[in-house]
């Protein structure tokens, strides 16, 4: 899944494709890299980013979804809006990725219900104003594992297809980097939900911790790709990108090593 964020803020890339041309741009350049999915995002969700208007989110993703599909592209909606996930289906994206789980709008299940989309819930606590103050766990695991299967519970009872859902932990969301990696250690843990999970790590802060202090966001994409490798190791259904091409590689070697294996 390659990141276009059609944002003025985000916290690596704000800004760089918030016009339409190069939102479109960049979007064939992360197909051509290998990218199976654009997630499309019009509000920054980087801790203490400034709540974005629905109407100003949806002129931003609108248009730009509706030239992606008609390129023929698979596209996710990264949104906590039940309106503009439901403007996006619309216009042709056939996943939901809301980063709250469902917990930001309540009318988000009935739009998944109502659109038959792909859905992806994430581990959730607060909003970004707040996410830091409850970065705090007895066990990560254990608990993000139980939130998120809690969450999904109550998607299924308002009846969201669970064939439909897919679930992701988070990473940097009321996340502490101890949290962080101790979540990427047991992924396969998280699978015991049984459903398709989604990994998330690009360019995060608690990448940036192994780097030298004076490394810039943009280096972080080669220990991106070992986390995208060592994911489909452990199981992922997906890896949500910005350097869609390093994260290829490290697939495409992770593949040949599979294929020599069996070998
Ligand atoms: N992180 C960000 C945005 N969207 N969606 C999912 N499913 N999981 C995430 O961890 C996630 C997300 C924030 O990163 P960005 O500003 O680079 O898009």
């Amino acid at each position: 899944m390659g990141i276009l964020n059609v944002t003025l803020d985000s916290f690596s890339d704000g800004g760089r494709y918030a016009r339409y041309d190069d939102a479109i741009a960049h979007a064939r350049s992360l197909v051509a890299d290998g990218a199976d999915i654009i997630d499309v995002g019009g509000e920054s969700t980087r801790p203490g980013a400034a709540r974005v208007e629905v109407h100003e989110e949806q002129r931003r993703v609108i248009p730009v979804i509706r030239e992606l599909a008609a390129l023929g592209f698979r596209i996710s909606i990264d949104t906590m809006n039940a309106a503009t996930a439901f403007a996006a289906v619309e216009a042709g994206a056939d996943i939901v990725n809301d980063v709250s789980g469902g917990l930001a709008d309540p009318n988000m299940a009935q739009v998944v219900v109502d659109t038959d989309a792909t859905y992806i819930a994430m581990h959730w606590r607060g909003h970004s104003d707040t996410m830091n103050s409850r970065a705090v766990y007895g066990d990560a695991v254990a608990e993000v594992k139980a939130e998120l299967f809690q969450r999904v519970a109550e998607l299924v009872v308002q009846g969201v297809d669970p064939d439909r859902l897919v679930i992701d932990p988070g990473l940097g969301f009321a996340k502490r980097a101890e949290h962080n990696w101790q979540l990427l250690g047991h992924l396969a843990e998280l699978s015991e939900i049984g459903l398709p999970v989604l990994v998330a790590a690009s360019r995060k802060r608690f990448l940036g911790a192994l780097l030298p202090e004076e490394a810039g966001v943009g280096e972080r994409d080669p220990a991106t790709a070992v986390i995208s490798a060592l994911s489909a190791q452990a199981g992922a259904w997906g890896v949500r990108v910005h350097d869609v091409a390093t994260t290829r590689a490290a697939l495409d070697v992770w593949d040949a090593w599979q294929k020599g294996s069996r070998a």
